[in-house]
């Protein structure tokens, strides 16, 4: 029965802090997969050194992410939860698929031309072979889904199609996975610019809110979310779109569908709409702050819970890296 599972999985670079965003997006997907699916989700701690970091801040906050994982719901017992860096597989993998990506591919990436304006004086190679990481992240597990959001559907493409190309000169060899998004907030959008996305490093604090965020903050923050020149709730993408984000919000929030919350706060005043979203947020992470706090303690259990989860990992990835080299024509040992 086990074998007939199919497997997920998903990633979260440890920078700014986890926003609503990332777990409206992702990680409340990726919770809700748990039971059906073999689920694997990894700190993408490679993956954010293609910008510079503070390395004392950078170690805190990888433990501090992995704590808010498993206190959003990630029960290590029913998943695989580890730190990329911990297995190295990922990184020999993406030297291998380096050789079967074309860097005019990877110019092309949104994300890289946007992260190469935002640091015109450190763009690396890692910023350009991000893909190829990410690529490599999914394929090591052959997994079927991918639950991310929006943002992430160019990546996601360009993992397929480097799965396909490989399968097609070596034969299959790999899994080609799908991207899993969720029907409703697979974007949220930043509280301060309701067009630009919601981001963990967002240098204005008032834009994004941490799921670990205290309640006073929340509630400031949202009102003071920007919204339009109007004064009655209506859901409207194109017109009013900080007014539709805050419906999105409080819909995933308060586990209602979004009509059934379009339905109720049609016609309602933006005061009494804001109140309700922040109760919402509230009230949604007011057990994940609880247990986020109990773990920070117990820094013996996060580091022993981090590595048996990178021993489960490392020994699923270096199933797929052998086939690999075994297909590329490397020797092996026996
Ligand atoms: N605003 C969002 N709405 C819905 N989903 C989102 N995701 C990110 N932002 C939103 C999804 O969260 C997962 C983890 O993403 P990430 O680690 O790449 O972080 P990020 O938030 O996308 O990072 P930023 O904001 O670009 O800041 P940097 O990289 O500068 O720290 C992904 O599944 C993503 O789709």
């Amino acid at each position: 029965m086990e074998q007939e599972r199919k497997t997920i999985y998903s990633a979260i670079q440890p920078t700014g802090i986890i926003t609503i965003g990332n777990y409206i997006g992702a990680i409340n997907n990726w919770v809700k997969f748990l039971d059906d699916f073999n689920s694997i989700f990894a700190i993408a701690d490679l993956h954010s050194l293609t910008v510079r970091q503070n390395p004392t801040e950078y170690r805190q906050r990888g433990l501090s992410f992995f704590a808010q994982l498993i206190a959003s719901g990630l029960d290590p017992e029913k998943c695989i939860l580890y730190f990329q860096s911990h297995v190295p597989a990922h990184a020999e993998l993406t030297w291998l698929l380096n050789c079967y990506t074309y860097v005019g591919e990877m110019q092309r990436m949104t994300q890289f031309k946007d992260k190469s304006a935002k640091n015109e004086d450190n763009i690396n190679m890692g910023l350009l072979d991000y893909p190829v990481l990410m690529a490599a992240d999914i394929l090591l597990y052959q997994s079927h889904y991918v639950p991310i959001g929006i943002d992430q559907q160019q990546h996601m493409e360009i993992t397929r199609d480097i799965a396909i190309r490989f399968n097609n000169l070596y034969g299959d060899t790999f899994t080609v996975p799908e991207g899993y998004y969720p029907k409703v907030g697979a974007k949220i959008f930043s509280l301060q610019d309701p067009t630009a996305k919601m981001s963990k490093s967002d240098p204005d604090p008032n834009g994004s809110i941490s799921i670990i965020e205290e309640p006073d903050s929340i509630a400031r923050k949202i009102r003071r979310a920007v919204t339009d020149s109007e004064t009655e709730v209506r859901y409207d993408v194109e017109n009013k779109p900080g007014v539709s984000n805050l419906l999105v919000i409080l819909s995933v929030m308060s586990r209602q569908s979004l009509e059934s919350v379009i339905d109720k706060y049609t016609g309602y005043s933006y005061k009494e709409l804001k109140e309700a979203v922040a109760e919402s947020i509230i009230e949604h992470f007011a057990p994940i702050r609880a247990e986020y706090a109990r773990l920070m303690k117990d820094k013996a259990y996060l580091l022993e819970t981090a590595k048996e989860g990178a021993s489960k990992a490392a020994y699923l990835a270096s199933k797929t890296l052998r086939k690999v080299k075994r297909k590329m024509g490397l020797v092996e040992l026996k």
